[in-house]
């Protein structure tokens, strides 16, 4: 079994990176990519850059290059719904494009023909991280992720993505991943730890807790890891 663990910056993977012992770096389409393993599974990290074009790249070829038969992504986000609050972990259990718009035509928001407007995770991987989540006295949310080429710091644009997409909380790579793991049938799992709050002050919140939230998220991947090791 391997699996691909990814985040979209390096500070979301730099604590992953940590676990690891020893490591390959690879570099391939223009990125570099680490190979290890970890409690005796093999693992491919890497950080894809921002936004929903190098997630994709990145995720196909975690998968067609690699050979990773899961993705676990960890990284931060934006929250919408207003009980998440910064160092909150929200697991998706959905994601949709919010800067999707062919609406002229009649679509709804985040649909293109022969697309679809959520890509549901896999059931078995939220499941698992339940019981993560239990075992370390850790709550974790489960909610809609929303994902657009957009930092977003801005109340009304916020608003307008939590009303049209139901979504708690948004990124920029979610979406992106769980179109490709879903179209190569790749069981994927989304984890993000809340940085800020998608609003005016959202940029001095993200800098602020960038650091410390990535590594809330990355350290709850590993534990799952750890879990998936055992099955
Ligand atoms: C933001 C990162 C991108 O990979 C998406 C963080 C946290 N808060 C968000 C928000 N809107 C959208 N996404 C997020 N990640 C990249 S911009 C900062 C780059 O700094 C999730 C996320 N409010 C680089 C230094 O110049």
């Amino acid at each position: 079994m391997k699996i691909a663990v990814m985040g979209a910056m390096p500070e979301e993977i730099a604590p992953i990176l940590e676990k690891l012992e020893t490591y390959l770096t690879i570099e391939y389409a223009g990125n570099k990519y680490y190979e290890g393993s970890y409690n005796g599974i093999d693992v491919v990290v890497a950080y894809s850059k921002i936004g929903k074009v190098f997630s994709t790249l990145t995720a196909t070829t975690l998968i067609e290059h690699f050979g990773c038969e899961k993705l676990l992504f960890s990284g931060v986000a934006g929250a919408i719904n207003s009980e998440l609050k910064v160092g909150d972990l929200i697991v998706a259990t959905k994601l949709s494009q919010h800067d999707l718009d062919i609406t002229a035509f009649g679509h709804p928001y985040g649909y293109v023909p022969e697309g679809a407007v959520y890509v549901e995770a896999n059931r078995e991987l939220i499941d698992i991280s339940k019981d993560v989540a239990q075992s370390l006295g850790k709550k974790v949310r489960e909610g809609i992720i929303a994902t657009g080429d957009q930092f977003v710091a801005n109340e009304e644009r916020k608003n307008w993505i939590g009303d049209t997409f139901g979504a708690d909380a948004l990124e920029m790579e979610g979406g992106s991943v769980a179109v490709v793991c879903d179209a190569l049938n790749v069981p994927f799992f989304i984890l993000r730890a809340i940085s800020d709050a998608a609003d005016m002050d959202a940029s001095f919140s993200f800098d602020e807790f960038l650091e410390t939230s990535a590594v809330e998220s990355a350290e709850f991947v590993m534990k799952m890891l750890e879990v998936i090791a055992t099955k």
